[in-house]
């Protein structure tokens, strides 16, 4: 590995698609978040993307979360992987058009979990595609699963997976909202959001907010949250940004002032 710790950056299924409306991809919103990774220019930069209306959809139909019950959900299963290397796909034509030296990997391919979790990573092409200078690109996929037969592996879990893995220097996530908030933004009006959490404050807004939303087979943000605790431990800060807001991916990825919810492991 070069000596520059990798940062990591997560892309919202949300922000990259159009959640209110099945396999609607946000093209203009994806060409101007990479353009501010281009700009922001930074060294071991590592990519993951969530699904949004392309994986969350098929992945509920066919039920692939909760593993192997019917002979149905094998072209679930199939169907799930697909569409997301479709929105994979349309991401990628972003960053390889913008002359960004990407390369996609397939999650499903390389990782397999046990009851939803990771149980193993081969991420040796991961790192050497770090180190010859690239960026590695992945994304929340349907994976087999030692017990369950397959799940779905939520781009979150990958961030911290890796995050620790790899003692990154920190995590940036670009969702459709400010920041954290102690309620729903979108449907409390009064929602009140963090500028800087400590971890400490973190566990106690996860109480608040419980483990799971129902809108996202993989959690929403309470499913975030869970996640990202496993990596601050780590003493991995966080920054949350609204990516739909242009530049806030590019100040963030900069380490430079912007709105937003800054999480720190903290004493
Ligand atoms: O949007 C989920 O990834 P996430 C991917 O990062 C699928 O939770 C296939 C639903």
């Amino acid at each position: 590995m070069s000596e520059v710790k990798p940062t990591i950056l997560k892309i919202g299924g949300s922000v990259i698609t159009d959640k209110s409306s099945e396999l609607t991809a946000r093209t203009e919103i994806m060409n101007r978040i990479v353009e501010e990774i281009q700009k922001a220019n930074i060294k071991n930069l590592i990519v993951v993307h969530g699904g949004g209306s392309f994986g969350h959809p098929v992945a509920q139909k066919y039920n692939i979360r909760d593993g192997w019950k019917e002979e149905a959900q094998r072209a679930g299963f199939a169907e799930t992987h697909h569409i997301m290397t479709v929105l994979n796909g349309l991401f990628m034509d972003a960053l390889v058009w913008h002359n960004i030296p990407a390369v996609s990997i397939t999650p499903s391919s390389c990782i397999i979990t046990e009851e939803g979790r990771i149980k193993c990573f081969d991420d040796a092409i991961l790192k050497i595609l770090l180190k010859m200078g690239f960026l590695p690109v992945l994304y929340g996929d349907a994976v087999l699963d030692t017990k369950l037969g397959f799940t779905i592996l939520s781009g979150d879990q990958i961030i911290s997976y890796i995050a620790k893995k790899l003692d990154a220097q920190r995590i940036v996530i670009g969702v459709d909202v400010d920041g954290l908030y102690d309620a729903d933004p979108k449907a409390t009006k009064t929602a009140k959001m963090f500028k800087h959490l400590t971890l400490e404050e973190l566990r106690k807004l996860q109480n608040l907010l419980g483990k799971n939303s129902a809108s996202d087979v993989t959690g929403g943000m309470p499913g975030k949250i869970t996640e990202l605790l496993l990596a601050i431990e780590q003493g991995i800060p966080v920054t949350i940004v609204n990516a739909t807001n242009p530049n806030r991916i590019l100040k963030a990825l900069r380490s430079e002032e912007v709105e937003g919810t800054i999480i720190e492991k903290g004493d």
